[in-house]
């Protein structure tokens, strides 16, 4: 068994070599060619394993892409490769807003990138690095707090491709209440025939390019966004992963000896976490849900965003046994994590259904710090049977197992370093 592992380890190294640029790691050779946030943070977790240094990097260029005002981009396009719609021109940012460094797209996506840079810090112990990046992930976590909170506790987006789940179940509602209009553009992410089953639909994507269009008509100025966009969303993915940045950028102050910064972190950490514990769970559901701030109502579907918040230690006792029933829906499956389990479940549709690598391993952390162990060594055990047989697929149908997407996809190459070290 472990022959078959090393095997399917130097495979993965190989995939992520043959996936490197200058200094970053595209998602996809055939569908993602340019740097993306979340997936670099998911890269540098897994290649840490193989190549330190690499990993280092990876997150280094991620951060050379921050804006000005402390954002960091969903998409960095440090080269002017072809085939992926929306590219920079579509974006139309400014120059001035941006760093200056590179063009990139005007929003962001789940804050993966300050545990990530933590996870890296840990397993090599470099302070060098940890000093280099501390102020840029400081200004990341700011800029949620002051620019994306209404509240200072949760924090929101104002487009489907920030939160990492592009056609998630949950954005229907908010989606369905605008009209898009007559809507031109050219899809390029569906060369291969079989993808039009597996990709966003043309409905989806009009709004999506459409709320592109809204940004750019305004210059991307973000307080008529929050007032205008008809998608401004507090994720309940992205407020679980933020606890985890403010809880990590706080662990990282402690070992700098910045006390202060540490207990302020620690604060901002504790408040995002109690706001979901009070204000974010749906009993009937048995998990948290996103809430659609515009028309001010919960996104109630069985998503297995709802169940991340265990990852940043929010359930408390009656939740944390609520959670342990709603689990059996979503472990009763022959592959799991499905990403959604709720109707209309289509399992063979990007973020309908399909069980995805890094949504696994977030789970599987967050199980594990709640101490469901058994459900955890389920979910990691099934990661790593479905990269064993099928390859490193980007997403996997969790009735039959079938890979789905891109192959040769990064993140799952790199958790896969990450499940089987
Ligand atoms: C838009 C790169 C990204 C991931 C997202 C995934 C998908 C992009 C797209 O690919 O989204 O960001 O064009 O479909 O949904 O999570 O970061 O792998």
């Amino acid at each position: 068994m472990r022959g078959d592992t090393d095997e399917t380890r130097t495979r993965a190294v190989s995939v992520l070599e043959s996936n490197r640029r200058d200094g970053y790691t595209i998602p996809s050779a055939t569908l993602y060619p340019f740097q993306w946030n979340w997936d670099s943070a998911f890269v540098a977790v897994g290649l840490v394993r193989a190549d330190p240094a690499a990993a280092k990097r990876e997150i280094r260029t991620l951060l050379d892409a921050q804006w000005r005002n402390g954002m960091v981009p969903q998409i960095a396009f440090w080269s002017d490769a072809e085939g992926y719609f929306p590219g920079p021109e579509e974006w139309g940012i400014a120059a001035d807003r941006t760093g200056g460094t590179v063009r990139t797209s005007g929003i962001t996506q789940p804050p993966m990138v300050v545990p990530a840079a933590r996870h890296v810090y840990e397993r090599t112990g470099d302070e060098s690095f940890r000093d280099a990046v501390l102020p840029a992930l400081r200004d990341y976590c700011e800029w949620w707090r002051t620019e994306r909170s209404d509240d200072g506790e949760l924090v929101w987006v104002r487009h489907p491709w920030a939160t990492g789940m592009d056609d998630s179940p949950a954005w229907r509602g908010p989606l369905e209440r605008f009209d898009p209009g007559d809507v031109e553009y050219v899809r390029e992410d569906r060369k291969d025939e079989d993808f039009a089953a597996q990709r966003p639909t043309d409905w989806d994507y009009d709004r999506y390019v459409a709320l592109v269009r809204q940004g750019r008509a305004v210059d991307w100025d973000e307080k008529r966004l929050r007032e205008e966009s008809p998608f401004v969303v507090e994720d309940v993915l992205t407020n679980a992963l933020y606890v985890r940045a403010c809880e990590s950028l706080s662990e990282m102050f402690a070992d700098a000896g910045d006390e202060e910064q540490a207990e302020e972190w620690d604060a901002q950490a504790d408040a995002t976490r109690r706001a979901l514990r009070e204000r974010r769970w749906d009993d009937e559901l048995g998990l948290y849900v996103s809430h659609d701030l515009v028309s001010d109502e919960p996104l109630s579907v069985p998503s297995v965003a709802g169940l991340l918040p265990m990852l940043a230690g929010v359930p408390d006792d009656y939740q944390r046994e609520r959670l342990r029933e709603t689990l059996s829906a979503f472990l009763a499956y022959d592959r799991v994590v499905p990403s959604y389990v709720g109707p209309d479940v289509d399992y063979d549709r990007y973020w309908r259904g399909p069980v995805w690598q890094n949504t696994n391993w977030l789970l599987e952390r967050g199980l594990r710090r709640v101490g469901f162990d058994e459900a955890a060594a389920r979910v990691r055990e099934d990661s790593v049977s479905l990269i064993e047989s099928e390859g490193f697929r980007e997403y996997f149908n969790p009735e039959t197992g079938a890979g789905r997407g891109s192959d040769r996809f990064s993140w799952s190459a790199a958790l896969y370093l990450d499940w089987t070290a």
